[in-house]
């Protein structure tokens, strides 16, 4: 057999990859498959989750990263806006929420929303990042009037808004919810026709039904947050998806809840490989789905046309990244659990890198990860670090307050020192040109926005 981890990869696919002293030979099949793009297996994650040797793995992760966006960080202008934190559900992990008319409830006027989105826009933002609780009495809409309004006053902010969990919320309260699917399609169609740009990634948790009973029992499953992501993406509209880790899942458990993405991925991805004339490789798959393998991290020579979904350039919608969120224990009904170390959160995101090799980007939320260890995870997976946000209610590092908020400035700096180009890009990962600080265009694009 050949000694893999001092195998030489192809020309094009990566700088030489030597193994490091006390490089664990468990990982040597991993190594290898990687190297050759060959999709990793269940089994291969638990080596990765199990393995001590955390930089084999690390640089692994950085290599398939390179192999997809080259030196390239990607950071965004935008503002975080949570409407409401009136919740109905009361999840463990969750210190955001409150009940009606309990201290600190509040819900946000639609005019006070568009003021927000107003002063985003002329501050130069090109996204609005919106969510909140599951309100009991707004109406639906006080949702649809949300987005016109925004539509209206900040014609080019992309407004991504909305977790699945809200989306099935806003389907029940509109009497859509007995129709299931189709329920939720009527309400995605309504809420896109209303100015929705994108879905967001939250509410995913893990995927995992002893986590979710124990832990957020009353939210929606697993099968239903892929079903409304999976009709947004029929309709065209992008999603991201997240993991909230490091409570009382397993590692396998995050692995369970990886494999299902990739598969929900494999089944939206599968016309836009054919018409790239990527040719899906004979690779094992999960079980679980017969669509084939798309795998947009493997060697060059694999990728005739253009090796990531360009936005628009497909009628479909899909997962443009995954966002691993590290658990934040504090004032939430688990804090007597430890927050996950700086090492897990590492690994995390690195095997996600290597596990979900049909998603084009990984995010490091710096907000969560915090600004250093985000350049970390830029050199080991993440090419993506989020932005400027500015206010951010759900979580707060070391009691933080509501205001988290970096300039572009530190957010170029951090992306600069960790070795990466920094480039501005849109919600849709299309890179941005400022004419001025208020005026924007996606590079390529002709027409400027302000
Ligand atoms: O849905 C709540 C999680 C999510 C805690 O799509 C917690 O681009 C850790 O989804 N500890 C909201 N996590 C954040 C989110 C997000 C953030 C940035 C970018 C994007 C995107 C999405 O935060 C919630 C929940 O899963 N969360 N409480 C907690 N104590």
């Amino acid at each position: 057999m050949t000694p893999v981890l001092d195998a030489s990869p192809s020309e094009k696919t990566a700088a030489p990859f030597p193994a490091l002293a006390g490089a664990d030979p468990a990982l040597a099949p991993v190594v290898d498959k990687v190297l050759a793009g060959i999709r990793l297996t269940r089994d291969d994650g638990l080596v990765l989750f199990e393995s001590p040797d955390v930089w084999t793995i690390c640089r692994l992760a950085d290599l398939v990263r390179r192999r997809l966006h080259g030196d390239v960080a990607y950071y965004n202008i935008n503002r975080h806006v949570n409407y409401s934190n009136v919740c109905a559900l009361s999840c463990k992990f969750c210190a955001f929420f409150r009940k009606k008319d309990e201290d600190g409830a509040y819900e946000m006027s639609v005019d006070d929303i568009v003021a927000d989105a107003t002063r985003a826009a002329a501050a130069g933002a090109t996204e609005l990042h919106i969510v909140g609780g599951l309100h009991p009495w707004l109406k639906f809409d006080y949702y649809t009037d949300m987005l016109r309004a925004i539509r209206e006053a900040a014609p080019n902010l992309h407004i991504k808004a909305f977790t699945a969990v809200e989306i099935v919320h806003l389907a029940r309260l509109s009497g859509r919810w007995k129709q299931r699917y189709e329920g939720i399609l009527a309400v995605l169609r309504d809420l896109k026709d209303a100015g929705l740009g994108s879905l967001p990634g939250g509410g995913a948790e893990v995927f995992d039904d002893r986590v979710h009973d124990e832990a957020y029992k009353g939210k929606i499953r697993s099968d239903e947050w892929l079903d409304v992501h999976r009709a947004a993406h029929e309709l065209g509209l992008n999603s991201n998806a997240t993991m909230l880790y490091g409570h009382i899942e397993q590692r396998a458990e995050r692995l369970h809840h990886m494999m299902l993405l990739r598969e929900q991925q494999d089944r939206t991805l599968g016309a836009w490989a054919a018409a790239q004339g990527i040719t899906p490789q004979a690779q094992p798959t999960s079980g679980g789905t017969d669509a084939p393998a798309i795998v947009l991290t493997g060697p060059d020579e694999a990728y005739p046309g253009a090796r990531l979904p360009m936005p628009g350039a497909s009628a479909t919608g899909y997962f443009q990244t995954i966002i691993p969120l590290p658990f934040f224990p504090d004032d939430s009904e688990l804090e007597a659990l430890p927050a996950p170390t700086g090492l897990e959160n590492l690994r995390t995101l690195a095997v996600a890198r290597l596990m979900l090799d049909n998603f084009p980007h990984v995010k490091a939320f710096w907000i969560m990860q915090t600004l250093e260890m985000a350049q970390f995870m830029l050199q080991n997976g993440a090419d993506d670090i989020d932005g400027t946000v500015v206010w951010y209610d759900i979580t707060k590092v070391g009691g933080a307050s509501t205001h988290q908020e970096t300039t572009v400035w530190d957010l170029q700096r951090a992306i600069r020192e960790a070795g990466f180009r920094p480039v501005e890009r849109d919600t849709l990962y299309r890179p941005i040109e400022r004419v001025d600080g208020s005026t924007w265009r996606v590079v390529a694009d002709s027409s400027v926005t302000a």
